[in-house]
């Protein structure tokens, strides 16, 4: 079972869109483990952003993620960060997939409404990143056997 990070950015939090996105991810029989609001810094962002911090929108991007409090929220479930990518659709929203979360909500490249991470490894290191042990919670859900197939659960 797969875990992956994802944060609701400013603009989604200016523009009322967080129940709209949970929602998404819950309607997919996604398991939430973990969610809270908390304030982003330069030092995490940085850490979070390694990859893009030398280009030129960096220090833009970086100022517009600490103005507001982001949402960040761990799900669960089977290849959930595949699953949490597709839904996600591509950085530059305005061409992203119609039904996408970025398709359906956003016209921006870097207001593009979430944050989901790209590869297994970088989830595992992304909710570690922002989440301690006893924030994240194991539990059962009864949906379980609903969600998945009888084939599938382990
Ligand atoms: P991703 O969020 O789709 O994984 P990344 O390439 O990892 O995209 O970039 C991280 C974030 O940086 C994007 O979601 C977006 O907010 C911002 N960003 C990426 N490319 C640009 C750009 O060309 N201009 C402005 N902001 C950008
Ligand atoms: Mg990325």
């Amino acid at each position: 079972m797969e875990r992956t990070l994802i944060l609701i950015k400013p603009d989604a939090i200016q523009r009322s869109l967080v129940g709209e996105i949970i929602n998404r991810f819950e309607r997919k029989g996604l398991k939430i483990v973990a969610l809270k609001m908390i304030s982003l810094d330069e030092a995490i962002l940085r850490e979070h952003y390694t990859h893009i911090a030398d280009k030129n929108f960096y220090p833009g991007l970086e100022k517009w993620m600490m103005s507001s409090p982001v949402i960040a929220m761990c799900v669960e479930g089977y290849e959930v960060v595949n699953t949490v990518r597709l839904l996600t659709g591509i950085t530059k929203a305005r061409s992203a997939e119609a039904g996408s979360i970025r398709g359906d909500f956003a016209m921006s490249v870097s207001c593009n409404v979430i944050h989901a991470s790209d590869s297994i490894e970088n989830a595992i290191q992304e909710v570690k990143r922002f989440f301690k042990p006893d924030e994240l919670f194991d539990y059962q859900k009864s949906e379980f056997e609903h969600v998945y197939g009888e084939d599938e659960r382990t």
